[in-house]
């Protein structure tokens, strides 16, 4: 078993027992959204680390999510076609023309040769709906190689833009059922990404608006496709930063990022932390049957 390595950007998932990378610096640089060669900087510093194939990444907020990019985008070695299967209340496929960013990391991963679908689960936020829907990368939609799979929006305008292939269900019983069904014939390894933003806020809170998810129906929905998933990744700690730059405060802003309120940080840290352990203790052997698929193949590769 592996353990997890924890991409330390914002001292929000240092509380684990894994391998800290102190990535404080790369803060500002990263956080929200960067260009690709920032990425790919962070890609070479990490390369080390992430030759250990940890089983599970920490990325800290969501506003890391786009680090998943470069963890997929390295499994190219493993030379096999596979699913990535993201939880997360958005659709991180949405339109951003300075690069790559946490909402737009979907779409450059569609676009992988490897990689044959993406499923995003779990989404409640109405960027999938209205006049948003032009905002979201339609071509990969269209192909069906990003799929959403929603709880309670309305996908109208997506099936008269001719959107076959995603889905809104009623509940995430119904979802899950559906899940279940399609995924019982999936043969390809996967590449799962979690962002507790799925969850709802009962659960814990994130620094973005939140999905409906308990945190058992999440657990489930890992359940049925954990015997194929090779490695994954877990962002939406909570955690506040205030950028330096102008431009990134402004694109913060008009995503509406919630503030947090005094004083609640550490209580809502502690609830993530408790996620956090039992996500984990359902990941950890996922490096012992990632060879099946290769995954093995991917530390001899590697320089
Ligand atoms: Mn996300």
């Amino acid at each position: 078993m592996s353990r997890p390595l924890i991409l330390d950007f914002d001292g929000s998932a240092g509380f684990l027992d894994g391998t800290v990378v102190d990535l404080r610096g790369r803060q500002e640089a990263i956080r929200f959204g960067c260009r690709m060669s920032a990425l790919r900087a962070l890609g070479d510093e990490l390369a080390p680390a992430l030759s250990a194939m940890p089983s599970t990444v920490f990325l800290g907020s969501g506003d890391y999510h786009h680090v998943s990019y470069l963890l997929i985008e390295r499994l190219r070695r493993l030379a096999t076609p596979m699913q990535v299967v993201v939880f997360d209340n958005h659709p991180d496929n949405m339109r951003y023309p300075f690069g790559i960013h946490c909402g737009s990391w979907v779409s450059h991963v569609s676009r992988l040769p490897f990689v044959s679908c993406v499923h995003v689960i779990g989404i409640t936020s109405a960027d999938v709906e209205g006049f948003n829907v032009w905002q979201n990368h339609l071509a990969p939609l269209n192909s069906g190689r990003v799929r959403y799979w929603c709880v309670g929006r309305d996908l109208r305008g997506m099936r008269r833009l001719g959107i076959k292939r995603s889905h809104s269900f009623a509940t995430v019983s119904d979802l899950l059922d559906q899940f279940d069904h399609e995924s019982r014939t999936w043969k390809q390894p996967v590449y799962l990404s979690i962002d507790k933003d799925v969850l709802s806020p009962d659960v814990v809170q994130t620094n973005w608006d939140q999905g409906v998810m308990t945190l058992e129906e999440l657990e489930r929905a890992i359940g049925m496709v954990l015997k194929l998933v090779i490695a994954s990744d877990v962002t939406g700690e909570v955690s506040t930063y205030r950028f330096t730059t102008r431009y990134k405060r402004i694109l913060a802003a008009l995503d509406h990022q919630p503030e947090i309120p005094e004083g609640s940080l550490t209580l809502w840290q502690e609830q993530q932390q408790a996620v956090n352990r039992r996500l984990l203790s359902m990941l950890a052997g996922v490096s012992e049957h990632a060879g099946q698929f290769g995954a093995n193949a991917l530390e001899i590769a590697l320089p």
